[in-house]
């Protein structure tokens, strides 16, 4: 998988949501990079050419001249400190940055492993030749509101950003971009499951209007897919009736 010389590669596939993270971060930020696509439905992630770069198989990696790396967190903070980003997103001080962690690994274990439990189990299963699991689904579920409502008591109190910041760091984008994830659902479902969170809405708010255009331009794939998926799912229901 080689690209041009010495150029950072981000291997990334626009329907996962810790890549999206990761190339919003590399384009804000103007690194200069290469985007390789990884398609997941076609199996591009377990070929032996880039098991070489992340041996879990899975997506978001990069590739800088030789060194690889995986787990978007561990990228993120990688590329901030190889490329002098702007304080914000990994901020030097230790105690802001272990705040930064703080969240970050709180996350994986509670909106992470609820958001991604839901929508795999309820959506993305069918999709990629598995077995929708209606039991995963209700325990991914409680789990999300369960991190929801932390979030929104603790996590997004104070703003405007998480952690109280004054700017936007990598913990927003992670989480931001997985909460988009939630577009996979049908469209009521996701607004009964975000918009009882008055914190959450206002810190989603202010975390686009940091980071956009950028945010919605990589997730525009994703969005354009998915509501190619809900037509689809629209028109045969219809049919069927
Ligand atoms: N903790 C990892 C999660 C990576 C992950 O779960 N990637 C998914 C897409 S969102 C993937 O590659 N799935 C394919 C597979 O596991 O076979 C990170 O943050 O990078």
């Amino acid at each position: 998988m080689a690209g041009e010389s010495g150029k950072l590669q981000v291997f990334w596939y626009p329907h996962s949501q810790p890549s999206r993270a990761v190339v919003i971060f590399c384009r804000m930020n103007k690194i200069e990079y290469e985007e390789v696509h990884i398609s997941i439905p076609t199996g591009a992630h377990k070929t032996p050419e880039y098991l070489n770069i992340n041996p879990m198989g899975q997506v978001p990696a990069i590739n800088d001249n030789g060194f690889s790396l995986f787990e978007s967190a561990a990228i993120l903070k990688y590329l901030s400190a190889s490329r002098g980003t702007p304080d914000h997103w990994y901020p030097k001080d230790l105690k802001l940055r272990a705040r930064v962690d703080c969240f970050l690994d709180w996350h994986i274990s509670n909106t992470r492993r609820g958001a991604s439990g839901l929508v795999y189990n309820q959506v993305v299963a069918a999709l990629v030749g598995d077995s929708l699991n209606p039991k995963a689904a209700a325990e991914g579920k409680a789990l999300l509101v369960k991190s929801l409502g932390i979030l929104d008591d603790f996590w997004c109190k104070e703003g405007p950003f998480l952690c109280g910041a004054e700017e936007v760091s990598i913990a927003d984008l992670v989480i931001s971009c997985e909460l988009t994830q939630l577009k996979m659902l049908d469209d009521s479902e996701e607004s009964e499951l975000l918009a009882p969170w008055k914190n959450v809405t206002k810190w989603f708010q202010a975390v686009k209007a940091a980071t956009n255009p950028v945010f919605d331009e990589v997730h525009g794939k994703f969005y354009a897919s998915n509501n190619q998926l809900k037509e689809a799912k629209l028109k045969a229901t219809t049919e069927q009736s």
